[in-house]
């Protein structure tokens, strides 16, 4: 049997939804229906409902890349399990939030009407750095993108930046009614960001279009932007196979989670919202402090350990830093990093949210692999580790924790395989410039100049410096010499 609708009234007490999803109606449209969507936002979204006996929150998701989600999700009616897990414990429960799936690329219309539909009170997105097809050094959009520029022509938009300028054009001409787009993707003021790209997308546009567009969109649409947080790997078949002897029923959609999960939200929204707040998350004036420790400390941590647990032949982060000289530099780095955040959130304890990261870092249960957090680098680089780099070299400090992570960065687009040999894929939309930037490299010296100059991840006071460069050919030089990344790390550490 499998979960639907139909079975949902088999399922054992207490691990069906806490809100009858038949009784829903949606006000949520969500781009990127992804496993990190169902298992952070839609489950706050269904807290939220149950507490306030609402049900006017159910969720529209919309698939970007591919019909597998959308169609899986619809014949299970929208239902679909968490499995969350750690050493010790796992706990299933199904989730009753989504109501609706559709697939963008061929369900133009559809997406359009939901836009437009005022209903519809809250825009949310999930569809990570690499889908706001922008430059993260400059955070404009990239001149020379065929699909942005087909958008602008006309065609039903492909890119999320369309889909969102076409879909509010579409909300303009219907009603008007004022909404809210919630960037839940992991970059710098993520929703700020988002709106300065809807409107250049939108300036490109024919000025009688353009204009009253852009001046409806500053009155009448907010971007909150929020920190979002909870590790979320690909569910395996122990974890289907785990969801279905709790249940009794086969869900194809589940998603495996850390017990952890955090929302801060900017409590600036133009219309009528969830009350999340009910769910747990935390309603903000200012998000920068929050995210900016996440990004750098949680997200930088994760990037360098995939990098140089990939290099060492780790297949996963819990594997990573099970290793002691990746523990030890995991814990140095985010010292390092906390040196570099200004703004505090009142009352933060750094100390224990270094622990706590380390310890979910470490969690077996998830097996999160380090190519998939090493995926897209160009894209993340400069707000977990760069960051972090320019405003330590502003104050004159020496950033060497940091730079490391850089440096296995460079080492894995440019060995392009592990300590034994194994080939390690190049998965970033920019890897045709990462590789022909390295493919005449000889040495460590080549390989740094040449990525240090890819100004679409690296701003020019980090291409100058030539104190960062140094370093970087040392290491990378380090690295490419030993035959075992964990090893020279070792060394590393203990010369620092
Ligand atoms: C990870 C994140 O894949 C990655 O790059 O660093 O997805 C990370 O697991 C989440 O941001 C945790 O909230």
């Amino acid at each position: 049997m499998e979960l639907n609708l139909e079975t949902l009234g088999q399922l054992p007490d207490g691990l069906g939804p806490t809100i009858d999803p038949r009784e829903l109606t949606v006000g949520i449209l969500h781009l990127g229906v992804g496993a990190f969507h169902r298992a952070h936002q839609a489950v706050y979204t269904e807290a939220a409902m149950a507490q306030d006996s609402a049900t006017e929150w159910g969720i529209c998701g919309v698939s970007e890349r591919s019909c597998a989600v959308s169609q899986l999700l619809s014949q299970q009616d929208c239902l679909y399990s968490t499995v969350t897990v750690d050493a010790h414990a796992s706990s299933v429960k199904v989730v009753g939030s989504l109501r609706k799936a559709l697939f963008a690329q061929a369900q133009s219309e559809e997406l359009l009407g939901a836009f437009a539909d005022d209903a519809i009170k809250v825009v949310s997105l999930t569809v990570t750095e690499k889908g706001y097809r922008h430059n993260p050094s400059t955070m404009r959009l990239r001149q020379d993108d065929p699909e942005i520029t087909m958008d602008l022509a006309g065609r039903p938009p492909v890119t999320v930046i369309g889909q969102l300028v076409r879909g509010l054009q579409a909300r303009y001409a219907a009603s008007g009614a004022p909404v809210s787009i919630v960037s839940c993707d992991n970059i710098p003021a993520n929703s700020h960001a988002l709106k300065a790209l809807v409107e250049e997308f939108c300036s490109m546009l024919p000025a009688d279009e353009a204009d009253p567009l852009l001046c409806w969109i500053d009155n009448e649409v907010a971007f909150p932007s929020c920190m979002v947080d909870r590790i979320v790997a690909p569910a395996s078949e122990l974890h289907r196979d785990a969801a279905q002897a709790a249940l009794g029923v086969r869900d194809r959609g589940v998603v495996a989670c850390e017990p952890f999960k955090q929302w801060v939200i900017e409590d600036r929204f133009a219309s009528k919202r969830p009350p999340w707040e009910h769910a747990g998350a935390l309603m903000v004036d200012d998000v920068t402090p929050y995210e900016t420790i996440k990004l750098r400390l949680l997200n930088g941590t994760h990037s360098s350990l995939a990098y140089l647990g990939a290099l060492g032949g780790s297949t996963n982060i819990a594997e990573a830093v099970s290793l002691e000289p990746l523990a030890v530099y995991a814990r140095r780095l985010m010292d390092e990093a906390s040196a570099s955040t200004v703004k505090v959130p009142c009352r933060f304890d750094f100390e224990a949210y270094k622990r706590s990261v380390l310890e979910r870092f470490s969690n077996p249960a998830l097996a999160h692999s380090t190519l998939q957090v090493a995926m897209d680098g160009t894209q993340k680089l400069p707000q977990r580790l760069l960051a972090t780099i320019a405003d330590l070299r502003a104050k004159g400090a020496e950033p060497l924790y940091t730079l490391l992570g850089v440096a296995a960065w460079m080492c894995f687009v440019w060995l392009a395989k592990d300590d034994k040999g194994r080939p390690l894929p190049l998965d970033d939309p920019l890897a045709c410039t990462l590789r022909r930037a390295t493919a005449s490299a000889r040495s460590a010296r080549d390989v740094v100049r040449a990525l240090l100059s890819l100004n679409e991840v690296f701003r020019p006071e980090l291409t100058d410096d030539s104190w960062v460069a140094d370093v970087l050919v040392d290491y990378v030089n380090r690295f490419t010499k030993s035959g075992s990344t964990v090893k020279e790390l070792g060394h590393i550490l203990s010369s620092l």
